[in-house]
């Protein structure tokens, strides 16, 4: 049961996460947290999910964190509860995560995007990390995942100025791999989620994994590491399938084992 998010199949192996907190843009607050990431890791753990779309309303993919449960907070009641770290959770999902972004991805908003693998805009997205704006910081990773993302100079533009970026300028700097026309954005995502649910399922997360690690590791230790799993695959059905399939000059019928 949840309030703040719906959970679809749209497509086979396919799994769609929509926050469904309109009136409030799709403000992050810590049910939506904990709804997504129990959601995400249920749908990790299903075989029969390759890839999972998150996103939000034609208005807003997320507007930030919620500003109205934060107010209130001290510095005591933040550090206690750790708060955000309960969205490291989604790091730990290794199913291929799309964010299909329309309108606002502020603050949190922009956050929740980069903590996905791929991000697809519409030509109404905007991105931004406005917390200098509210006396704050990004506390969600937007002063590391940008950065990583986009560069210095543009990570320092934003988060020091707060101005937003269009999904054009986004795409140029690097932070979104293809921009569509707002209304086919769910058809592109979850094309692009079926593909990529298609392919081997071992291989699909070695991907992830590795791409991922080229953020965590110097570039001897990251291509040592991409050798290893490279190696690994050979263990896999779908190895073999794939490259007798190549061979045989037909379509390979993947196990996802
Ligand atoms: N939190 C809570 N409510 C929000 C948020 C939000 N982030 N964003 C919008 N809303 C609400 C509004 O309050 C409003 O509700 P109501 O109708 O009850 O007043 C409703 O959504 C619609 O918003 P607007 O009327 O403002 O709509 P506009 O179209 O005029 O403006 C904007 C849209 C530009 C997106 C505007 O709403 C806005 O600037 N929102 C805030 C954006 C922002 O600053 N986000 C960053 C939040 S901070 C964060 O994400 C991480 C902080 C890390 C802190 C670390 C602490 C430990």
């Amino acid at each position: 049961m949840t309030d703040t998010i719906t959970i679809d199949r749209p497509a086979d192996r396919v799994a769609l996460i929509t926050l469904t907190r309109p009136k409030a843009l799709n403000a992050l607050n810590l049910q939506v947290m904990r709804e997504i990431t129990a959601a995400t890791a249920e749908l990790d753990r299903d075989p029969d999910i390759g890839a999972i779309v998150i996103t939000g309303s034609e208005r807003a993919f997320a507007a930030g964190a919620d500003i109205k449960e934060m107010a209130p907070q001290t510095f005591s009641d933040v550090y206690a509860a750790d708060w955000f770290a309960g969205w490291d959770a989604l790091s730990r999902v290794r199913t291929p995560l799309i964010a299909a972004v329309a309108g606002y991805a502020l603050g949190g908003g922009c956050e929740l995007a980069m903590m996905c693998d791929l991000l697809i805009a519409a030509d109404t997205a905007k991105f931004g990390q406005p917390e200098i704006t509210l006396g704050v910081i990004p506390g969600m990773g937007g002063s590391q995942r940008l950065t990583r993302a986009i560069g210095k100079a543009k990570a320092m533009d934003l988060c020091l100025t707060g101005r937003t970026i269009d999904a054009h300028e986004a795409e140029r700097a690097g932070l979104v791999s293809r921009v569509v026309p707002a209304a086919a954005l769910l058809e592109e995502a979850t094309g692009v989620a079926t593909k990529i649910a298609s392919m081997s399922r071992p291989a699909a997360r070695m991907v992830k994994e590795a791409v991922n690690r080229a953020f965590e590791s110097s570039l001897t230790e990251g291509l040592l590491f991409e050798r290893r799993l490279f190696h690994s695959t050979f263990a896999t059905h779908d190895q073999k399938e794939g490259m007798a399939a190549f061979t045989e000059k037909r379509p390979p019928t993947f196990r996802h084992a």
